[in-house]
Formats: C-alpha cells, structure tokens, sequence
C-alpha cells in the first residue's frame, strides 16, 4: 500500500479524452504533480518518442488511459486501427516505464475482453475461457494484450504494473459522434437534437433488449487512485455498479431527463452486440471501493454538461481519433 504524496509525479496518457480528464480532474485533489503531454507533441504510438519523452520527464507512476475507442459501429468499421493503435499505445508505454523504472503503472482495459457468452456477472477469472463478441473482437484482444503484458513484465522484470477493467463508461468530454460513440453519448444527443427541432420520434439501434451497466467516469477516475494506492496484484480487477439495464430501459431514462414527450422507434436493422455483460465487483468492493454515483444522478449532470457545451459549440461532435 502506498499514498500519493507531493513527491509523485503521474503522468496520465489521454488527457483530453473521456477517462484521461477525468483522471486528471480527480488528481488536482491531491498534491502530486499531474504530466500530461499534447497529441501535437507525443504519438502515443510511438515506442521511440515515448521512451524518449518518459526518460526527460520521469514520471514515477503513469495511468494509461489513452487509447483509440468508439461504439459498437466504429469498432466494426475500423478493427485494424482499434487493434493496431491500441497495442502500438501499450508497447510504447509499458516498455517506456520499465525502461525508466516507473514505479507503478496502471493499465485501463475494458469489460469487452471477457467471453461474448460467459456467466453473468462476469468475474475476473472468466477471461481467455472462451470466444469474444465478434462485434469489437479487435478492440478485445488489444485489450486483452494490454492485460497480459502487465503480468510479463511483472513476471520477467518484477514491474508494479496493474490493470482495472472498467464497464461501460459515460460523462462529461465524452464522443457525441452519432456514428462513432457509445449508445449513452449519442442517446443524450438524439434526443437533445429531437427536443431542439420538435420531433416526435427518436431512433435507438438495435433490438433494446441487450443490458449493459454504466459507470460514471468520476467513478472510474476515483477507482484508479484508489488502486494504484492500494492494489498490486497482478491480476486485473473490475471496476463497475454491477447494476445493469435493457438499452430500451437507458433510452426510457434519457427521453425522461430530457425530452419525455417524444416516441422511440427501434431500428433493427443495427446490431445488438453481446446480450449481456454486467461485471462481478466483489472483489474491488472487499478492498474498500464501490461506487458512488447512481445512473439517473449521473445521466442528470452528464446531460446538463452536454447542453451547456452544445450550445456554446464546444463539443466532440466530429469523428473518432485516439484520445
Ligand atoms: O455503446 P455501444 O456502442 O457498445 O452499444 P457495446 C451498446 C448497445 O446500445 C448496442 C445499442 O446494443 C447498440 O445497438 N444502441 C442503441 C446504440 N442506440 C445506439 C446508438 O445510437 N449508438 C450506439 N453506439 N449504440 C462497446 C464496444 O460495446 O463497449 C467497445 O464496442 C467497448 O469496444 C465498449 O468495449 C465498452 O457496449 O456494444
């Protein structure tokens, strides 16, 4: 166990993106000192400019959070740049730290690494036991990599590096892409646009039946300082509510919140993606963490933040690019 103090220096890869930002956010509570580095700057891709940054700057512990993410239609259009971009992320930052003796790296995953089928909810054991969603397979086994290469390092170099899996995430600086975000982004956008113009439909893909869970991202962000402070196992842990809803439930929520006169049509001719996938966070809850933000609370400030920058026109509403 170890306490982040003013002698830490953290750097937090993805800054800008949904997750990076809300590290970052969290972080400025604390006294360390936050490095962050511009995409201008940086390719996180890169393994020599990493190394070479890293070496400059000697961070003592990282949280990687940058990666190149998107809804279950970006995924499907682009597996090589989900699988390329991701595992070229985690080399150059994994290396980097062991190179330069970070002493403690923490690696973002995602609750899509577990089997399409396996039980619900899914335990942390359950990974490589079965075949993945084919929906974002690429994304899944960048990911599982990711995971894989924090237990090598640990094993052949005894590197203090970690990974949580975190369930589906939402919040402020999210993707608003209709194309290319998750459903919970564009669900607050369709129907914010549907309100603004006087619609009485909105659309919602798919079946409405798959259930997903939903974490607010300031719970994440919370999360991880607490595991790096408190977890160095090298097996990777979930972070989630637990709870989960029918997408037909979550776009019930967002029509109330914010345009409850209007009607949803479901569009079967979009994919459903995996039926089920609700994480088991017993073992994140008996170190100490659960979670503290409810959804309606959550999807409430989410939708007040969106409204804000929408109108202000400050807001991710182009295409998906790593973060
Ligand atoms: O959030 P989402 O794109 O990703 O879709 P996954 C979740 C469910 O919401 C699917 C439905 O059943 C979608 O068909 N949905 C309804 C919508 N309306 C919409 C909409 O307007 N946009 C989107 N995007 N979905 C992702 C993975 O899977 O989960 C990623 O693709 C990542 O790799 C992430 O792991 C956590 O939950 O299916």
């Amino acid at each position: 166990m170890s306490h982040i103090s003013a002698a830490d220096r953290i750097w937090v890869t993805g800054h800008r993106g949904l997750l990076g930002s809300a590290v970052v956010r969290r972080l400025k509570q604390t006294n360390a000192s936050i490095l962050t580095c511009d995409r201008q700057t940086l390719d996180v891709r890169d393994v020599a400019s990493v190394a070479r940054w890293v070496g400059e700057h000697r961070p003592t512990q990282i949280i990687h959070c940058a990666g190149t993410v998107g809804g279950i239609w970006a995924n499907s259009q682009r597996p090589v740049d989900f699988f390329n971009d991701n595992c070229l992320m985690h080399i150059s930052v994994l290396s980097a730290a062991h190179r330069h003796q970070v002493q403690k790296l923490l690696y973002v995953g995602s609750s899509c690494i577990y089997p399409r089928e396996c039980p619900q909810p899914i335990r942390e054991e359950y990974l490589l036991t079965d075949s993945l969603e084919p929906t974002n397979a690429a994304y899944a086994l960048a990911k599982i990599s990711g995971v894989m290469s924090c237990q090598f390092y640990r094993e052949q170099h005894g590197c203090n590096f970690i990974s949580a899996m975190p369930t589906n995430l939402y919040g402020p600086n999210d993707n608003f892409d209709l194309k290319t975000s998750h459903v919970l982004p564009a669900l607050i956008r369709r129907f914010h646009e549907a309100k603004l113009q006087g619609d009485s439909e909105v659309v919602v893909w798919g079946s409405g039946r798959p259930r997903r869970e939903f974490m607010h991202v300031d719970d994440l962000a919370d999360a991880c300082l607490f595991l790096l402070q408190n977890y160095d196992d090298g097996r990777p842990i979930n972070v989630g509510t637990g709870i989960d809803l029918t997408i037909a439930e979550l776009a019930d929520l967002v029509r109330y919140i914010v345009y409850p006169e209007v009607h949803v049509r479901f569009d079967s001719t979009k994919p459903d993606g995996t039926l089920r996938k609700v994480l088991d966070v017993s073992r994140i809850h008996e170190l100490g963490w659960s979670h503290t933000i409810e959804l309606q609370r959550g999807l409430r400030q989410t939708y007040d933040w969106f409204a804000a920058h929408y109108q202000a026109g400050d807001i991710r509403l182009g295409t998906v690019t790593p973060s």
